[in-house]
C-alpha cells in the first residue's frame, strides 16, 4: 500500500546530498501526487482562460471547472453552501481577509479579539493590525505545560467585549489538536463568533465546519498534496455577507461609477480580480486524492508513525519533547539538550532528512516555553518507519558530532 501511495510522489525519488530525501516537512508544505502536477499541466495547456468574463468556449469551461472546486471543496469541510466558499491565496489571506472585513464591520475601542498562546504568526498579526487600527485589544489563552490550551482561562477570558475568538485547530508547533467544538460552544453562548484555522487539521482530520459551528474556517491547498496559492476561507453565509468587501476591483462588483460602486453578492464579492483558476483546479485532484485514501487510512499510517517515532526518539540522550498533548496529529517537535536546533537539522540534511528547526512562525510559543525553537519532524501519508531510522540514525551522528 505505501509503495503504491509513494509511487503517486515523483519528487520521493530525488536524492539529496547523495542520500535518498526523507522529507518530514509536511507541515510546512505536503509534496504533490502526479494527479494533481499534471491537472495544473493539462488546464495551462488546454484549457486557459479568464473567467466569469467570457461568452466564448475555454472561458466558460474554465468557468465551470472552478465553479465545480468551489462545489467540491464545500463538500470536503461540509459546508451548506457554495457561496460560503471564499478562494484565496491560503490560509495567511484568509485570516486577513477576516480580520479585514469583520474588522472593519465589528471592532471598535474596548472591543476584545481572543487568540492563543500557540497561534502561528498569521493568526496573531492580522488581529494585531485590526486592534491597533479600531483601538481594540488581543487577549491570549494561554498554553500549559504539556502544550494544551487552557480553557478555564479561555472561559474566564470570555466576556460580552469579546467580539471575536480565533484559534487553530491543530498546532503547527506541537501537533496538539484543540477542542475547537467546545471552544466554539463556550464562544457561541456569549454570541461571539469564532474562526478556525484549519490549516494543519484539513489533510489529517475530516472537517464538518457545520458540525463544529465554525464561523470562519480557513485552510491552504499546499499542506493538502494541492499546489501553492491557492486556498479556502469558509465564512457562515449570513456572517460573511454582511461584512464589507477585503479588496476592491473586477468581478466583486455589481456597478460602479464615480459616485457609488455596489457591491456583487457571496462568494464574488471578496474575490477581486482574476482568481487562480489553474491551482484551484489541480486543487481539486488533491482532495479528490484524499477522500480517494479516506481518513480512517490516513490517520491510522500517521499513528503508527507517530507513535514509532516518539518509541525511538525516547532512545536518544538528552531528548525534550516539545509539548505533549492528549490527541496529537503529524507533527513531533523536540530537542537534545545542549544541541542547537539549528545544527542538528543542518546535519540531518546531511543525511537527507528534511525537517525543520526554528520557531515555525510561532514565537509567542517558544518564549512560552522558554526556547529558542525545536527541531520538528512532520509526517504524511508516504513516510514509513524505515525512514524515521534513517532520521535516528542520522540524529545519533549529529549527537556523536556535536557533543
Ligand atoms: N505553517 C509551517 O511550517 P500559509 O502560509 O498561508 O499557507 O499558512 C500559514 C499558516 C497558518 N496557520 C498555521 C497553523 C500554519 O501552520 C501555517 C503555515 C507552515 O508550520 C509554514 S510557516
Amino acid at each position: 500500500m505505501n509503495s503504491q501511495i509513494r509511487a503517486q510522489f515523483p519528487i520521493l525519488e530525488r536524492r539529496v546530498n547523495n542520500r535518498p530525501l526523507v522529507y518530514f516537512d509536511n507541515a510546512a508544505t505536503t509534496q504533490k501526487p502526479v494527479r494533481v502536477i499534471e491537472a495544473l499541466d493539462r488546464y495551462y495547456r488546454q484549457m486557459n482562460s479568464n473567467i466569469h468574463r467570457g461568452v466564448h468556449f475555454l472561458s466558460q469551461e474554465a468557468t465551470s471547472a472552478y465553479e465545480g472546486v468551489r462545489q467540491q471543496a464545500a463538500r470536503f469541510i461540509n459546508a451548506p453552501d457554495h457561496r460560503s466558499i471564499i478562494f484565496t491565496r491560503g490560509t495567511t489571506e484568509s485570516v486577513n481577509l477576516v480580520a479585514h472585513s469583520f474588522g472593519q464591520a465589528r471592532l471598535k475601542p474596548g472591543s476584545e479579539v481572543i487568540v492563543s498562546e500557540m497561534e502561528h504568526h498569521s493568526n496573531i498579526v492580522p488581529w494585531q493590525l485590526a486592534c491597533e487600527r479600531y483601538g481594540a485589544s488581543l487577549k491570549v489563552i494561554p498554553v500549559t505545560d504539556s502544550g494544551e490550551l487552557d480553557l478555564e482561562v479561555y472561559k474566564e477570558l470570555l466576556n460580552p467585549n469579546t467580539a471575536i475568538v480565533a484559534v487553530t485547530h491543530v498546532s503547527n508547533a506541537l501537533g496538539t489538536v484543540n477542542p475547537v467544538k467546545e471552544i466554539i460552544f463556550l464562544a457561541h453562548r456569549l454570541g461571539v463568533p469564532v474562526l478556525i484555522d484549519g490549516a494543519q487539521a484539513v489533510a489529517h482530520l475530516p472537517v464538518d465546519v457545520q458540525d463544529l459551528g465554525a464561523d470562519f474556517y480557513c485552510f491552504s491547498s499546499h499542506k493538502m498534496y494541492g499546489p501553492m496559492g491557492i486556498g479556502v476561507l469558509y465564512g457562515r453565509e449570513q456572517l460573511l455577507g454582511s461584512l464589507p468587501p477585503y479588496q476592491g476591483g473586477g468581478e466583486m462588483i455589481d456597478r460602479v461609477s464615480f459616485e457609488k460602486t455596489t457591491y456583487n453578492e457571496l462568494p464574488f464579492r471578496f474575490e477581486a480580480g482574476t482568481p487562480n483558476v489553474g491551482d484551484a483546479i489541480a486543487f481539486s485532484e488533491a482532495m479528490h486524492f484524499i477522500e480517494e485514501l479516506g481518513f480512517e487510512t490516513l490517520n491510522k499510517h500517521e499513528e503508527v508513525l507517530l507513535s514509532y517515532a516518539t518509541d525511538r526518539l525516547r532512545e536518544l540522550p538528552g531528548i525534550r519533547y516539545i509539548g505533549e498533548p492528549h490527541v496529537r496529529s503529524g507533527v513531533i517537535s523536540f530537542m537534545i539538550r545542549g544541541l542547537h536546533p539549528y545544527d542538528l537539522g543542518m546535519i540531518l540534511d546531511k543525511f537527507g532528512v528534511a525537517v525543520r528547526t526554528g520557531n515555525h512562525c510561532a514565537q509567542p510559543l517558544m518564549e512560552r516555553f522558554g526556547i529558542p525553537g525545536t527541531v520538528r519532524a512532520s509526517f504524511s501519508v508516504y513516510n514509513t518507519t524505515d525512514e524515521i531510522d534513517i532520521m535516528i540514525e542520522a540524529l545519533e551522528k549529529a549527537i556523536e558530532m556535536l557533543q
